[in-house]
């Protein structure tokens, strides 16, 4: 009787076989598993060392919606993005220079690039009110170009930054844009959690995670009652 060679001839190689054949199988689908979460954009994001959050212009061009839908859909590391969000002049700042890396590598020049901001409700009567951060940051800092916001074709609501193809606008200032603009994409942030910055050596946040945050934490942690698990405080 003709016999297949590959199979072993013993029992206990037979299952060491069998055992060789499942981890394979699940390896691969482990892997395409991997493959299937997998961010579908191309580029590298660029890490802001401040924050530890990540940035991707991104090359596409779909409503704000779609946008805001697309970077939800791409993890990296694990962490969904969004569109990003920007609270100070020096957020902005890097921003512009994630643009200004992607423009040049690419040899484009963006109009405008959605970012994270919507005007809730929809029908605000001031163009400059009721402005909010998809993930719930205090709308606080504001780059609007001059002369915006102005809801000037109607129904702008959605947030856009200026790349550098725009002629009448400079780079990284804001625009109150509507659906049917004709933005040429989006920006994707990433913000894994992370410790807080609570302090620093003179006793204010000083935009680092470090020892002084740990040496707070853990000074909080005894003087709260009940806080410390062990029952003792260090002196
Ligand atoms: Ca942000
Ligand atoms: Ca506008």
């Amino acid at each position: 009787m003709n016999r297949l060679t590959w199979i072993p001839r013993y029992p206990m190689h037979r299952k060491m076989l069998a055992l060789v054949i499942m981890v394979t199988l699940v390896m691969m689908v482990s892997f395409l598993g991997a493959l299937g979460a997998r961010r579908e954009n191309l580029g590298t994001p660029i890490v802001w060392d401040v924050n530890g959050h990540a940035y991707e212009v991104v090359d596409q061009h779909l409503s704000w919606p779609s946008a805001r839908d697309f970077a939800a859909s791409q993890l990296l590391m694990g962490v969904p993005g969004h569109l990003a969000t920007i609270t100070s002049a020096e957020e902005n700042d890097f921003v512009v220079s994630v643009i200004n890396a992607f423009e040049s590598s690419q040899g484009v020049q963006h109009n405008l690039l959605w970012l994270g901001g919507e005007q809730i409700p929809h029908n605000a009567p001031n163009p400059a009110e009721d402005w909010t951060w998809i993930t719930g940051e205090l709308w606080s800092y504001t780059n609007w170009a001059p002369g915006e916001p102005n809801d000037a074709a109607g129904g702008e609501y959605y947030l856009a930054v200026y790349g550098s193809g725009n002629p009448n606008s400079s780079k990284g200032t804001w625009n109150d844009d509507f659906l049917g603009e004709g933005n040429t994409g989006f920006i994707i942030e990433w913000s894994p959690a992370r410790p807080a910055d609570i302090t620093g050596p003179d006793g204010v946040p000083d935009g680092c995670v470090d020892a002084f945050d740990l040496g707070a934490l853990l000074a909080a942690w005894c003087s709260v009652a009940g806080g410390n698990p062990c029952g003792t405080c260090f002196p």
